[in-house]
């Protein structure tokens, strides 16, 4: 795949998994199997809560409840502001990662909220989550930070 099949994949519906690597470079693909075959990581067991596709060490969030859908995935510490692709997009997420961090919504002229998270914690519906302007957290994320 050429950077600029990965950079359309970045900002595409046909991006299936969004991984960052150690290098802090990402890189997307169309499958969960084409993500795992390239990564040198076993085959998703069947069965298994898709939670656990989320590897070790990784903070990764889903489009749908449940850990279900696309998914995004970072793994170094930092800010990380989400591809247009990727914005207001997020409904759960597992952080499996040993350090906490935080969900931001970019909010205009008023202070961006956040949603703090611990090393370990996961949610499976944002919509359940409160916001302090009125509703929840789904669809809303457009920054990770990671500690
Ligand atoms: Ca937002």
């Amino acid at each position: 795949m050429t950077d600029a099949d990965i950079a359309s994949l970045l900002d595409s519906a046909d991006a299936a998994v969004c991984s960052e690597g150690a290098d802090a470079q990402m890189r997307c693909y169309a499958s969960e199997a084409d993500y795992r075959a390239a990564e040198g990581l076993a085959r998703a067991e069947v069965g298994l809560l898709s939670m656990y596709n989320c590897p070790s060490g990784y903070f990764c969030m889903w489009e749908w409840t449940e850990f279900g859908g696309d998914r995004v995935q970072y793994r170094v510490a930092g800010t990380k502001d989400l591809y247009s692709h990727w914005r207001d997009r997020g409904t759960s997420f597992y952080n499996r990662r040993e350090d906490g961090g935080r969900l931001v919504d970019f909010r205009t002229r008023m202070p961006d909220p956040a949603l703090y998270f611990a090393a370990g914690q996961y949610h499976r519906d944002l919509g359940k989550e409160g916001y302090i302007y009125g509703g929840n957290w789904n669809n809303k994320v457009d920054r990770i930070v990671l500690s």
